[in-house]
């Protein structure tokens, strides 16, 4: 009788632990022992008989039967661990970084063609020796208009409204403000540009925005004239354009500088003839300019009597709409990604 049941201890022993060996998941291990150790499971029903059995037979299937429940309990560990060991591995090999692969190809930014624009202008003076210099956007009313010999009720004003602040601050509505800082700050003899940007209140059309960026250009030293003046400017537009291209100076008032003038460049679209962009004229503006008020110069703290100088003030944004045949200025400042993408 007993020698039976050890017989049946020992086979459940057997196919548990060879069914835990093959088990492929740890609900599978699950199942294995609840039925081969489980309270219902196959040893426990045979233990129920040991009480038909006398004093050395329950001693030996009682032993037998905890000795196969530790055999099988152990084959269980060993492929639970296993299977779990295996989970990790597969884990660690998904999330493995080759880093010899080639990054995956991502929408990067590029510069702003108004910064590019304004980079290689930047660029090109320093090539010419000038000075680079930064200016601040919010400029007191005398840097922007009293030092540049626009009183306060100067019909001047009317062109460049701008936002004003209590204490005497506006939004500055170019960067001629920057003259009288140079002078002040850097002295006679000086060659400066000052790139930034600049705000008027103005009424939108394709060619006018209420923000956009100007680059002022200031020479100060003894014997400047004009032809120094038209020299640069005609410099600055071949490296431009890749070849010299036709200018000419238009008289034009402007309350900083005596005479005052604009720069006119000759149409690349239709060479001089006449078209839509140049409006029929055969000619397109490039910027204001002139020779330094004496006013103004005194305001830099620079003499008039021993010095003259030239400035000028161009716009960035109509430059780089010529440069890309943008046809609408209120596209250049929109950050709208389907303008942008197109550079
Ligand atoms: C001035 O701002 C003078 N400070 C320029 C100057 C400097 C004259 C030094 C003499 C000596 P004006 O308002 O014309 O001038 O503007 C200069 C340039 O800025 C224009 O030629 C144009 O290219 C650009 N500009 C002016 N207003 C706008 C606007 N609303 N939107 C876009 N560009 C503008």
């Amino acid at each position: 009788m007993s020698e039976q049941i050890l017989q049946a201890i020992a086979a459940i022993e057997a196919q548990a632990r060879a069914a835990a060996a093959a088990a492929a998941s740890l609900e599978a291990l699950q199942a294995i022992e609840r039925d081969a150790l489980g309270k219902s499971g196959q040893l426990s029903q045979i233990l129920r008989g040991l009480k038909d059995l006398d004093d050395a037979g329950r001693k030996s299937v009682g032993q037998a039967g905890n000795v196969a429940k530790r055999q099988v309990e152990a084959a269980l560990a060993a492929r639970k661990s296993a299977l779990e060991s295996a989970a990790i591995a597969a884990a660690l090999a998904g999330e493995r970084i080759d880093p010899t692969e080639p990054a995956p190809r991502r929408a990067v930014g590029h510069e702003h063609p108004v910064k590019t624009v304004m980079r290689e202008l930047e660029e090109l003076f320093d090539s010419m020796g000038f000075t680079v210099v930064d200016g601040p956007e919010i400029e007191t009313d005398f840097f922007n208009f009293e030092a540049l010999n626009i009183p306060p009720h100067h019909p001047a004003r009317d062109t460049q409204d701008t936002f004003y602040a209590e204490g005497g601050a506006v939004l500055r509505t170019h960067t001629s403000g920057m003259q009288v800082r140079a002078m002040r700050n850097l002295g006679a003899p000086l060659r400066v540009v000052a790139p930034g940007r600049v705000f008027r209140n103005e009424t939108q059309d394709a060619s006018h925005e209420h923000t956009f960026h100007q680059l002022e250009g200031l020479v100060v030293d003894e014997g400047i004239s004009v032809a120094h003046l038209k020299a640069v400017l005609d410099e600055l537009l071949a490296r431009l354009f890749g070849e010299r291209v036709a200018t000419r100076l238009r008289p034009h008032h402007f309350p900083f500088v005596e005479p005052g003038l604009e720069l006119d460049f000759q149409c690349r679209l239709c060479m001089g003839k006449g078209c839509a962009t140049c409006k029929q004229s055969g000619w397109i503006e490039l910027c204001g300019c002139g020779m330094v008020h004496p006013k103004v110069l005194q305001a830099g703290n620079v003499d008039p009597e021993r010095f003259t100088g030239f400035a000028f003030g161009l716009g960035i944004d109509r430059l780089t709409m010529m440069r890309h045949a943008i046809s609408d200025i209120r596209w250049v400042m929109s950050g709208d990604l389907r303008f942008l993408g197109q550079f």
